[in-house]
């Protein structure tokens, strides 16, 4: 090629890749979903899932994570660090194509690791171009090597900095403001949760997590080391650490099935809910899929079997089904696929057939094993499932009812609800009140067009400790069902819910902002998780912020949602106003209501979403299981909701 052909080559790439660049930063949701709060931590995951891959390709047992002062992110990791050496197709550092190359990925050697995670697997050129800044030191081949960019654009060729007997990657990247618009603030919570979850799924990686913004009360920088040596059967041990186990010890296995890498552990619990978690190459698959269907298929047919050739079920008159085999059951099923087809509302569905029946063999063959071994255990689960056979047929009667109830809603509508009379659900919203004099002011409060309310009770059920027939024939429950106007159970699945006729698209949990109320609203909420996942999933559901004070001086009056807020208004009044404090909803009246927290030009309205499953049940399970201490110990140190809202 001649000089002048090769000059042009160049340029006609570097152009290719601003228009990469560009791309990216014109529709960045295409790249990494969202650019909230989801979409700003994505970009930490991208980084980390490469620093995973070289884990799982046996070259990395460490991974380092810090949030700095500046909400700038620094990972660092033992692998072999990004190739720097001259790419031969781009004429330019290896490592500079990585960072500014939509697409490139960093994978040119594609059998040498066998899967990356990231959700859209987009690499990190991509989390490059959505920082305004970003620096990669590179410990390869005795020396460090460093290159800084801004907004995906190389400031300098690589360059050697220094000597190192190490080798590895480190990423310092700070989120661009101009395309998180809403917030560039880490939330520490969120990045060690997934940390946690990464190392139970890689076992043998070390990974840390430091945030540089908050010290402890020993003044050290907050920070946590994970590292499993069992994986995913600490992980089971751990999500059910307040659960009561019903046999002895965790059901694992781990290995190879037509080509694909499975690993699954499951447990049983003396609770009714089934719990059941599946990844696909370290990515929550919240929709399921394949491998999840295989995971069914074989958990029943082998433990059919066992039933069956024990004589067991032979005294047993009603029918034995699949959720049967799962009530109590806690598993999570992790799949490494080459190639992933992910479909779905949320793309975590997974969509290759060929998977199903790898782990559904796979299932089968440690399942039978470990009946074999341990008759007691197979005993008490084959009991369990009979009894949970035996509680359906009750909760089928009981779910009839409600059906039938829902059916004929025309003047069914429970007794205690206000309507509104707007008829497009898309426009209505739904109050849940806690208590029937709360109930009534705002029920004087609300605009009758489009908002209704539903006076619960007092303490609604805990569904966490009740069989699923007292659930549903529960007065509290049913009105909640009919007044929403959502049905249970379809041909396939006896469980799903039916939100075609949902009468209202906003469904606003309003509770007092006392130890109370947030116990009432975990209740609330819990039933939400447990029965109605799909409306949270849906965006459905929303929590309501009463105000804490109301700060008057003469005719001026101000609300205050925290006691800084409360200082800054008495101060912002000359120093000393009279304070009122809200105990209750009942204490204000319709109109105060209405302003503080049901108009929705003045209200804040916080939306529930379940970004992350796995932690999202752990807490309900601790929050209202037996186990009193560490319920007391969380409610104590966070927010009742920490992980669940946004
Ligand atoms: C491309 C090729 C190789 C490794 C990597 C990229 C790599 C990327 C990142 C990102 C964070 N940490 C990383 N570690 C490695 C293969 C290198 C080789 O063949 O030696």
């Amino acid at each position: 090629m001649s000089e002048e052909a090769k000059k042009k080559e160049y340029s006609a790439d570097s152009i290719q890749a601003l228009e990469g660049i560009e791309h990216v930063r014109m529709r960045p949701s295409m790249y990494i979903g969202d650019i909230g709060v989801r979409g700003l931590h994505h970009l930490v995951y991208e980084v980390v899932d490469n620093s995973i891959d070289e884990a799982m390709g046996g070259h990395c047992d460490s991974i380092e994570v810090t949030i700095n002062e500046d909400n700038s992110i620094t990972t660092k990791d033992n692998g072999r660090g990004i190739p720097v050496d001259i790419h031969k197709k781009e004429g330019i550092s290896a490592l500079e194509v990585v960072m500014t190359k939509i697409g490139a990925g960093g994978k040119f050697d594609k059998d040498s690791y066998k899967v990356s995670g990231g959700l859209h697997g987009v690499g990190v050129s991509v989390v490059n171009a959505l920082s305004d800044h970003l620096k990669a030191s590179v410990h390869r081949g005795g020396k460090i090597w460093e290159q800084e960019y801004e907004r995906g654009k190389s400031l300098y060729p690589v360059k050697s900095v220094g000597e190192s007997k190490e080798t590895g990657t480190i990423v310092t990247f700070h989120p661009d403001a101009e395309i998180f618009t809403q917030t560039i603030e880490y939330s520490y919570e969120t990045l060690s949760n997934r940390m946690r979850e990464l190392s139970y799924l890689n076992k043998g990686v070390t990974i840390s997590i430091t945030d540089r913004r908050q010290k402890d009360e020993e003044g050290n920088f907050v920070s946590d080391t994970f590292y499993s040596d069992e994986g995913l059967k600490e992980f089971v041990a751990f999500l059910d650490s307040n659960r009561e186990p019903l046999i002895r010890d965790v059901i694992a296995m781990e290995g190879e099935k037509n080509g694909i890498p499975v690993e699954i552990a499951m447990i049983y619990n003396s609770s009714y809910t089934e719990n059941l978690h599946s990844y696909v190459n370290n990515i929550n698959t919240h929709e399921g899929g394949t491998h999840l269907s295989g995971f069914r298929r074989g958990l029943t047919s082998t433990l059919k079997k066992y039933a069956d050739s024990s004589g067991m079920l032979d005294k047993v008159k009603f029918e034995v089904a699949g959720d049967d085999f799962r009530e109590g059951l806690t598993a999570i099923i992790s799949v490494k696929v080459g190639e992933p087809q992910f479909e779905g509302q949320t793309k975590t569905k997974l969509g290759n057939r060929e998977v199903s029946s790898a782990v559904s063999q796979a299932v089968s063959e440690m399942l039978t094993n470990y009946l074999e071994e341990h008759p007691d255990d197979a005993k008490i689960i084959v009991q369990k499932v009979i009894l949970a056979a035996q509680a359906r047929h009750a909760a089928t009667k009981a779910r009839e009812m409600v059906q039938r109830k829902t059916v004929m809603s025309i003047g069914g509508l429970p007794g205690k609800l206000s309507d509104c009379s707007e008829q497009d659900p898309s426009l209505c919203e739904v109050f849940l009140v806690e208590g029937d004099s709360a109930g009534g002011t705002a029920k004087q409060g609300r605009d009758r067009n489009f908002q209704a309310i539903l006076p619960l009770r007092g303490k609604i059920l805990n569904v966490e400790k009740a069989m699923q027939h007292k659930v549903f024939e529960n007065e509290e429950i049913k009105n909640i069902y009919t007044a929403l106007g959502v049905t249970i159970g379809t041909e396939d699945d006896s469980k799903a819910l039916n939100l075609e006729k949902l009468r209202y698209h906003k469904v606003v949990i309003m509770c007092d902002a006392d130890v109370d109320g947030s116990h009432i609203e975990t209740l609330i909420l819990t039933f939400f998780f447990r029965y109605m996942r799909e409306l949270i999933e849906g965006g459905h559901v929303f929590i309501a912020t009463p105000p804490l004070y109301l700060v008057k001086k003469g005719s001026k009056k101000r609300y205050a949602w925290s006691d800084k807020e409360r200082d800054e208004i008495v101060e912002s009044f000359g120093g000393s106003a009279p304070i009122q404090r809200y105990k209750g909803l009942g204490e204000m009246n319709a109109e105060q209501l209405w302003d503080t927290t049901m108009n929705p030009e003045f209200r804040t309205l916080r939306q529930v979403t379940i970004d992350n499953a796995t932690e999202a049940d752990r807490i309900f399970s601790m929050l209202m299981g037996d186990e009193v201490p560490p319920r007391r110990e969380f409610i104590e140190k966070n927010a009742v909701y920490a992980n669940i809202d946004v």
